[in-house]
């Protein structure tokens, strides 16, 4: 079950000039931040709220680490904006199989390490409407280290 938006993911040029963005309009502070090389970006977690099933609700602010990386080709292609969504649940495990078994691309077969030690996988945008969406869940608090 899906109980929250945990993220939506902005892609930008510039991470340390789109924080100072957000802090200077909107007074959001940095939560987080850490590099994926995995994932081939540096990232700020901006926590916006707390969720009622116990997690929380960031933006998540991507700059890419390498031209190669998907966020750098997206950038590439269409320049700054939002990149993707993300829902959380208790069970990307087994919300990614039941997604799978409609139909939905889901981009890794074991969900991969995400921000905050987190555990992550992504559906692909052709099979979303358009919207490459992903699902997390959240390491367990005692695990995180932010
Ligand atoms: C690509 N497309 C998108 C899109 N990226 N559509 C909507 N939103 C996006 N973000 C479209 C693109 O316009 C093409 O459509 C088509 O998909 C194929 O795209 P492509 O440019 O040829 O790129 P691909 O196929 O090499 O890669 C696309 C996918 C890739 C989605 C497979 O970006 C991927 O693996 N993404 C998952 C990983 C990721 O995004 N990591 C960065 C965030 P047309 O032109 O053919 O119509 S890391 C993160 O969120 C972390 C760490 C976290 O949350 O903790
Ligand atoms: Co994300």
């Amino acid at each position: 079950m899906l109980t929250r938006i945990d993220h939506i993911g902005i892609a930008c040029f510039d991470l340390d000039k789109t924080v100072e963005f957000y802090r200077a309009t909107y007074g959001f502070e940095v939560f987080h931040t850490e590099v994926n090389e995995e994932q081939g970006v540096r990232e700020a977690m901006l926590k916006i709220n707390e969720t009622s099933d116990g997690g929380a609700s960031y933006l998540q602010l991507l700059e890419p680490t390498r031209e190669d990386s998907a966020v750098g080709k997206w950038l590439a292609k269409n320049g700054e904006g939002v990149h993707h969504i993300a829902f959380g649940t208790a069970d990307v495990d087994g919300v990614a199989a039941d997604v799978r078994s409609k139909g939905v691309r889901v981009l890794y077969d074991e969900p991969r390490r995400g921000s905050m030690g987190s555990r992550i996988t992504f559906l692909h945008p052709k099979d979303c409407h358009g919207v490459l969406t992903e699902l997390v869940t959240a390491a367990a608090p005692e695990a995180t280290d932010h």
